[in-house]
């Protein structure tokens, strides 16, 4: 069975929650190394003050039984702590009692850039808050818990996968992001970023020209297109390479099968080529302005301010741990569909196999 996910839940609701599906048995998962993740994506430095609010961590409701997976549906849960400020406001059965706390308003001033006017129109809500709640950007959390598992599912197949921000605000080196951030927080504005991830340790074959919806890169741009705010993703030297030259553009062959460049990003028509993958992606400044845009009132109709509400200035840091879990958990798909196997023990027999095939072309890892 391919591995699949499927989440819900919404910012200021109970809890968000994440099924896996296809995850063979015999996995074994740590709690620590899944909160560490999840702790790693709720810093950086241009976090909003809800991040001081929460403390993410994962609790398992099915699929795993003294840390190892059973191979049937793995139930993932993370609370949102936040939910008592919200309580009567985001309740989801009709609150009791009188309006109190967080969200008990109607919110009618769209923010351009959000998911607020595109989703009260498509959906015919009257109250904003019931698109943007599940639009946000904190039901990532319950991704990167599913993310964590799809890294230690590769992690046993020698496949290791790392996120990090390489830009800022424009800005490139440490200290250059921090001061953006500062900036744009003094002026009470938000900024947009990069990211790259990078895998190694990922054998040639994973992927497949064969359809559209199997191709590595498709699969891969897919998945981190579906985060919240990214706007652009490239593989390898990506748009750049549109402005060379074919002899400039792509990576020779050596004997041993190795390459001297890896400008594909590691991914050949579709395929990993056994070279590190190498991905981008592209974040635009987050919509939720303390210097709010020109927006409509919907309850009048007339000119107004977009909603103003506490957000992060930046999330990049953030997105970088999300786009690890995002890359994570299609390469650990592209590996059972290439491995086959519901139980751990037979992927990696079928992982070494194999690598015995083509190890007299290709170099051993
Ligand atoms: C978000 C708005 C902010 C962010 C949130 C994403 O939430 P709030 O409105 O509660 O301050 O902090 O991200 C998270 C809570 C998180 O854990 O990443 C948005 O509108 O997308």
């Amino acid at each position: 069975m391919a591995l699949g996910l499927v989440t819900a839940g919404e910012s200021h609701g109970p809890a968000l929650v994440a099924i896996l599906t296809g995850v063979p048995a015999g996995l074994r998962l740590d709690r620590e190394a899944i909160d560490a993740d999840l702790r790693r994506r709720q810093q950086g430095y241009g976090r909003s003050p809800r991040q001081k609010l929460e403390a993410d961590q994962v609790e398992v409701l099915a699929g795993l039984r003294h840390g190892r997976t059973l191979g049937t549906p793995l139930a993932l849960v993370v609370r949102n702590r936040d939910h008592a400020n919200w309580a009567w406001g985001m309740s989801p059965w009709p609150p009791e009692g009188e309006p109190s706390g967080k969200g008990s308003r109607p919110v009618t001033l769209p923010r351009p850039g959000h998911a607020d006017l595109a989703g009260v129109l498509k959906y015919g809500h009257e109250d904003v808050r019931n698109a943007l709640e599940r639009a946000s950007a904190r039901h990532t959390a319950v991704h990167v818990a599913a993310g964590a598992v799809a890294r230690a599912l590769l992690r046993e197949l020698g496949i290791e996968v790392v996120g990090r921000p390489v830009e800022i605000g424009g800005e490139t080196t440490d200290s250059g992001m921090r001061e953006a951030t500062d900036a744009a927080r003094q002026d009470r504005d938000t900024l947009g970023g990069i990211v790259e991830v990078v895998a190694v340790g990922v054998p040639p074959g994973f992927g497949s020209y064969s359809e559209k919806r199997e191709r590595l890169d498709a699969r891969i741009a897919f998945a981190l297109m579906g985060i919240q705010a990214v706007k652009g993703v490239e593989v390898g030297d990506g748009f750049a390479l549109a402005r060379r030259r074919g002899t400039e553009a792509h990576d020779e062959i050596d004997p041993g099968l190795t390459r001297r460049t890896n400008r594909a990003g590691g991914i050949e028509a579709g395929i990993s080529n056994g070279e590190p993958i190498i991905v981008r992606a592209a974040m635009k400044p987050l919509p939720t302005l303390m210097r709010p845009l020109d927006s409509v009132d919907l309850a009048t109709g007339d000119s107004a301010q977009a909603l103003v509400e506490r957000s992060d200035v930046q999330a990049v840091e953030a997105l970088a741990v999300v786009a690890e879990a995002a890359v994570a958990f299609e390469l650990a798909g592209a590996a059972l569909d290439k491995l086959g196997g519901d139980a751990m023990v037979d992927v990696l027999e079928a992982l070494a196999a194999y690598l015995a095939r083509i190890g007299d072309r290709w170099r051993s890892r």
